[in-house]
């Protein structure tokens, strides 16, 4: 059995995260690879239901700490009963959103400390760091008029912040494709889908998916 590779998807609000995973999966599917597509916060039952309580606008107040925890019970929950055993069967896990956006959101959006996001991160995936990761980048007005054309303004936590706090997290992922090039390829994601698509295929040649098939 060959070795299942971790792709991630990335970017803020609107970028195409979930139009473009569903097309990497479905390029990988040429080379008859199995693939299993998931997503963060969720991917599991429970951690869907995790998921659930994140993004509501609830009337009780979440602080930036007890977000952070709660996308690492999430990702706690996705890590070990979806994406670890999928990877040990050989799959290719193609999951929009991971740890980088909690680094993002979480660290460069709401000031959460690095080091505590870096500690919860050794504990909750310990030798498991994306093979590569697609940085879907564009202006944030772009991603905020794709978004709320589809969802209306204001449908989640999330989607109710300003464009200062969505400025800060394109900042902060684009200085993580700084830090780590190797891994985290920028694709420029206000071009036509074709020419994103494009990119993408390029990025994912490199993994060589024609070599590794069953
Ligand atoms: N979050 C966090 O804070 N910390 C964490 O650790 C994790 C997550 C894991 C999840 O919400 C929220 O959780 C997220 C961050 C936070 N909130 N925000 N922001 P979500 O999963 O519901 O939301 P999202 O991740 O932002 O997804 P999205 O809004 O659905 O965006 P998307 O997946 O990037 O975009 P899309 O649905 O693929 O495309 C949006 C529209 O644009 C759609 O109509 C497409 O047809 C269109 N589109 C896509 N690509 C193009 C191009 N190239 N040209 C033109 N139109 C396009």
């Amino acid at each position: 059995m060959s070795a299942g590779r971790f792709i991630t998807l990335e970017g803020i609000e609107g970028a195409g995260k979930s139009t473009v995973a569903k097309f990497v999966a479905g390029w990988l599917g040429r080379y008859a690879l199995p693939v299993r597509l998931t997503r963060e916060p969720g991917g599991t039952p429970l951690a869907e239901r995790v998921r659930q309580i994140v993004l509501e606008r609830g009337a009780e107040p979440l602080s930036a700490v007890t977000e952070t925890l709660l996308m690492f019970a999430a990702r706690a929950l996705h890590v070990q009963n979806a994406i670890r055993p999928a990877l040990a069967r050989g799959e290719w896990v193609v999951c929009d959103r991971f740890t980088d956006a909690t680094r993002a959101y979480q660290g460069s959006g709401r000031g959460v400390d690095e080091a505590l996001i870096e500690a919860l991160a050794a504990a909750v995936h310990p030798d498991l760091t994306p093979h590569c990761t697609l940085l879907l980048d564009l202006p944030v007005s772009v991603g905020l008029a794709r978004a709320r054309a589809r969802t209306g303004a204001g449908a989640d936590r999330f989607e109710a912040e300003t464009v200062g706090f969505f400025e800060k997290v394109r900042a902060g992922y684009l200085a993580l494709a700084r830090r780590e090039p190797q891994r985290v390829h920028v694709i420029d994601a206000s071009a036509p889908l074709i020419e994103v698509e494009r990119r993408v295929v390029e990025v994912l040649a490199r993994l060589q998916p024609q070599g590794v098939g069953p």
